[in-house]
């Protein structure tokens, strides 16, 4: 993702993970223009321990101010201008969406990345160029010849085994299907409208699908092991609403 100067908004992030998606998406959806600050899994801690006393991303600073955690990003980014807003004033409705983001942060988030992360992480070429979509080419050479030993740390940190993938895939499919009946009706999981619940829920279960309409760079679709992840989720009945969102509300920046 290219970095846009000029403005005092720095966005310190993973070029694809999907917390780091929701932060892409409040600032491009409420036309809020940042510099995109990458950072490589592995080489990031220091940097964002240094901003924000813990080491996750994403990690937005506003001048001197500075936001961690990708739900307190998009209700701030969201402040910024009554524009496209993302959280219903109506006081049921509001907690509604902060339910639905709380149970996608916590429950979908880890073990979407799990499971991610088994299937990806045992082919260190694709898995070092899956990470670095948005770095010059000499650091993800160096990514590529480092990244047999990340892998593995990478790996351990997401707590991935294959029984541990088994049982996160189980949960994704679970909460996939939870989402997709909750927008039947009208599309979106609160109300008739986008909110910041929808948009968690298209940031969050991205990486079943990769929408050929979202904005980021991604690598070969057709390359095996990812085809073969992608396969997984080809024909759930979740996928639908996930592929709208992107189609309709993901903007390009
Ligand atoms: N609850 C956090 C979770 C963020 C998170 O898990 N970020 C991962 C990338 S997907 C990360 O930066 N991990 C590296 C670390 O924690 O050191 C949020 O919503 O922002």
């Amino acid at each position: 993702m290219e970095g846009s100067s000029g403005s005092d908004i720095t966005l310190y992030q993973f070029g694809l993970s999907h917390y780091n998606e929701k932060a892409r998406w409040v600032f491009d959806y409420k036309g809020v223009p940042y510099t995109s600050k990458p950072v490589l899994p592995g080489f990031h801690f220091g940097t964002i321990k240094r901003l924000s006393g813990q080491t996750a991303t994403p990690v937005v600073t506003l001048g001197d101010q500075v936001v961690a955690g990708s739900a307190d990003i998009v209700e701030r980014i969201d402040g910024l201008s009554a524009d496209r807003p993302l959280f219903p004033e109506d006081v049921e409705a509001r907690r509604e969406v902060d339910a639905w983001i709380s149970w996608l942060d916590e429950e979908i988030g880890p073990p979407v990345r799990l499971a991610l992360f088994q299937a990806l992480l045992p082919k260190p070429l694709f898995a070092a160029l899956f990470f670095t979509q948005d770095v010059s080419p000499w650091v993800r050479t160096l990514y590529r010849a480092i990244f047999p030993m990340l892998g593995i740390v990478l790996r351990r940190a997401a707590g991935a085994s294959e029984a541990a993938a088994a049982e996160a895939r189980v949960v994704v499919d679970r909460g996939l299907t939870r989402v997709g009946d909750a927008a039947a009706k009208t599309g979106y999981l609160v109300g008739d409208s986008f909110t910041a619940a929808d948009l968690t829920a298209g940031a969050l279960f991205f990486p079943l699908f990769y929408p050929e309409t979202m904005p980021s760079k991604v690598p070969d679709r057709s390359t095996p092991i990812f085809e073969a992840w992608l396969s997984t989720w080809r024909d759930h009945p979740g996928r639908a609403y996930i592929e709208r969102l992107y189609a309709d509300h993901r903007l390009p920046r």
